[in-house]
């Protein structure tokens, strides 16, 4: 019973153990709990005091006469405007953090990538001929605010778009304003009495989407890059297995890497290892959760522990000594949890506060001091420890393709270029290209949907890229590692073998999506698959999904041109009308469009022909996985005879 709620065995052991000591996990409350059969379907409005408004009856109203349609499309709508306000805050924050370290207020951060600097500052019309690295990142930081509360116009980075796709943008009025005024005016036009039309107020989420998308998000992860470099592919570790017995476990969590970065020199000071030796621990260790881990497993290596459904279960471990947060996706139910271990658990963000846990508020301008008095705890708290129950899964994996090294793994330093990826495509090398990302959902089998997705995409010879929780799932599944070609379709594995890269790409956050946008932006514009992102032969995944920050994702995928599909049942399936706008009425006018398929075969099915179809568009050849894998390493070895276990050890260690 235990074994189909996760694939993960270390969290399937975990639920084990919490169900015989009677400890209350988001797994058992998701089966006590059902969804509300109304809310599920949108069939409810709580927009004013005559409601809330049950539309229970075929043809019902709510008081003030709003249709199910209405109702369904506003509620899509602040769920989009939440989603895109909670990606694009943590945007403005790392703003904040570059003006304040350029302007020599946080002296503990340094602007660790220039090249994305002077790349950004491009973007942003600041101008870099003589002049001071720090002035130059002055003002990228206040052009990049400017673009939260930009009331004209259209934000900067929509040029960073097929120049197609920015006219379909142009025509139908969707470029966004600023970041905030879009939320706002979703919020404003969701309010009783003002919006009533699907495809307004369906049209008008797209635009708060891409706020988001190509506001919002982008300026976080080109910022992030920035201030603590730009990812390059480094080896790294995945799941519980990491947490060690021996030494003080600190685990980051949430998503900002602003206090992370700060924890992770904190815990490699000599003064403070030497602290934790002193109260009988070997070292310290850093692990994280959700997309806190993603950030700074990107870019540093830090092993991550587990994704969302993870949480509780890592607690429940005994072993970690202190679990500090940040924004976002941290369960409520981690406080109580805390009070029956040891754990000490930390908020830190003024933005996310939780009733009866200890708060050291954050302040960039004091980040390291913050860090150590943050990890001098978690070592003060590591004599309290009891009994640990620490299962042993631990994976491998490859990390960190910024779409720069994407750029530079497949055109080479030279002359980084997406041409490559681009011919295999064409030759049908290549079937298409998938992004899979999001989150986990405690209502369906943990982390299963994003493995049979991605391994069903691999083997159909379709590269894919992967952020968020997703991400963390493929990388407990061993997906993520270069050996993983061996469950790729004959091109893929081609490619894989040649290049050096695994078949599935960890592109890091869940902002991070962002460079999937750039990278479908550079294929379009690179030649041999048309001239927009609508043309790819690509699909967006979200199979898991929870957040509204999902929903949001979803949006600018779709206005970016994408066919993208979430793995549940339509959220709006009590209004056909919004559900097929989402499909055909946002494909007509942006050539993307979003579908809820629960089934994974089903997507999966869907998602090829998809592909097909867009290759057939472009008149490329069809795809047949028997033209191609009858070169590279792996037959060479096989010629050779020589797959001992000690050759295939020197060809792994090569590859990775
Ligand atoms: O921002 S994937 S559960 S952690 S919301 Fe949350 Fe979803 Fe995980 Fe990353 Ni994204
Ligand atoms: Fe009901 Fe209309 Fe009020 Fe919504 S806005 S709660 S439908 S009366």
């Amino acid at each position: 019973m235990v074994d189909q709620r996760s694939i993960d065995p270390a969290v399937c052991d975990l639920l084990e153990m919490c169900e015989d000591a009677g400890i209350s996990t988001a797994f058992d409350r998701a089966d006590q709990m059902k969804p509300c059969p109304i809310g599920s379907k949108s069939a409810c409005c709580k927009h004013c005091a005559m409601g809330p408004c049950r539309l229970t009856k075929e043809g019902q109203v709510g008081i003030c006469g709003a249709t199910i349609d209405t109702i369904a499309a506003r509620n899509f709508a602040r769920t989009t405007a939440a989603g895109s306000a909670a990606h694009s805050d943590h945007g403005r924050d790392m703003a904040l953090t570059l003006l304040a370290a350029a302007s020599g207020e946080a002296p503990d951060y340094k602007i660790r990538d220039v090249h994305k600097l002077y790349e950004v500052a491009s973007f942003l019309d600041v101008q870099t001929t003589n002049r001071e690295i720090l002035d130059i990142a002055k003002e990228v930081a206040e052009k990049a605010l400017v673009e939260f509360g930009r009331q004209r116009g259209e934000i900067i980075y929509l040029k960073r778009a097929p120049r197609k796709r920015q006219e379909i943008w142009q025509k139908l009025g969707i470029g966004p304003r600023g970041i905030d005024r879009e939320v706002v005016d979703i919020m404003h036009r969701t309010n009783p009495g003002n919006d009533q039309s699907v495809e307004s107020l369906l049209m008008s989420s797209l635009r708060t989407g891409l706020a988001d998308g190509w506001g919002g998000s982008m300026l976080s992860t080109d910022i992030t890059d920035i201030l603590f470099g730009s990812p390059v592919p480094l080896a790294a570790k995945a799941n519980l297995g990491n947490l060690r017995e021996d030494q003080v476990n600190i685990v980051v969590h949430g998503h900002e890497p602003t206090l992370s970065e700060m924890i992770l020199v904190a815990v490699n000071d000599p003064a403070m290892i030497e602290y934790a030796k002193s109260k009988g621990a070997t070292g310290i260790n850093l692990t994280g959760i959700c997309c806190t881990a993603n950030e700074t497993l990107m870019r540093q290596g830090v092993a991550t522990i587990g994704n969302f459904l993870s949480q509780e279960l890592a607690i429940a471990t005994g072993a970690i000594d202190l679990m500090v947060v940040d924004i976002q996706c941290i369960m409520q139910a981690l406080a109580p949890l805390t009070e029956q271990f040891h754990t000490l658990l930390v908020t830190t963000s003024p933005k996310a506060h939780i009733d009866g846990v200890t708060h050291v508020n954050f302040e960039e301008h004091h980040a390291f001091e913050i860090a150590k008095r943050i990890v001098t705890m978690g070592i003060d708290n590591f004599t309290k420890r009891g009994a640990v129950h620490i299962p042993q899964q631990i994976d491998n994996m490859v990390v960190g393709f910024s779409h720069e090294y994407i750029n530079y793994a497949l055109g080479g330093f030279y002359r980084g270029s997406l041409r490559p990826l681009n011919d295999a495509v064409v030759q049908g090398r290549l079937r298409g290209v998938a992004g899979v990302v999001g989150c986990n959902n405690a209502r369906t089998t943990h982390d299963y949907s994003h493995d049979y997705v991605v391994r069903e995409l691999i083997k159909n010879d379709v590269l894919v890229v992967m952020t968020g929780c997703g991400a963390i799932a493929c990388a407990k599944s061993g997906l993520l590692s270069p050996e993983a070609a061996q469950f790729a379709g004959p091109g893929l594995r081609e490619i894989c073998e040649a290049v050096g890269i695994p078949p599935v790409l960890h592109l890091g956050s869940c902002v991070d999506n962002t460079r999937i946008l750039t990278v479908l932006s550079q294929m379009a514009t690179e030649g041999g698959l048309g001239e927009d992102i609508a043309d790819i032969p690509g699909v967006g995944f979200a199979p898991e999904w929870m957040s509204e920050k999902a929903i949001s994702i979803g949006c600018y995928f779709v206005a970016s041109g994408v066919y993208t599909i979430f793995g549940s049942a339509s959220p709006v399936a009590n209004s056909p009308a919004v559900d097929r706008f989402m499909s055909e009425g946002w494909e007509q006018r942006v050539g993307g469009k979003l579908e809820f398929i629960p089934d994974p075969a089903k997507a999966v099915r869907k998602a090829l022909e998809h592909i097909d179809h867009k290759r057939a568009a472009l008149g490329l050849v069809e795809y047949d996985p028997r033209r191609f894998g009858e070169s590279g390493d792996s037959l060479m070895l096989k010629i050779l005879d020589k797959i001992d276990e000690e050759t295939l050890n020197v060809y792994s260690a090569k590859l990775a």
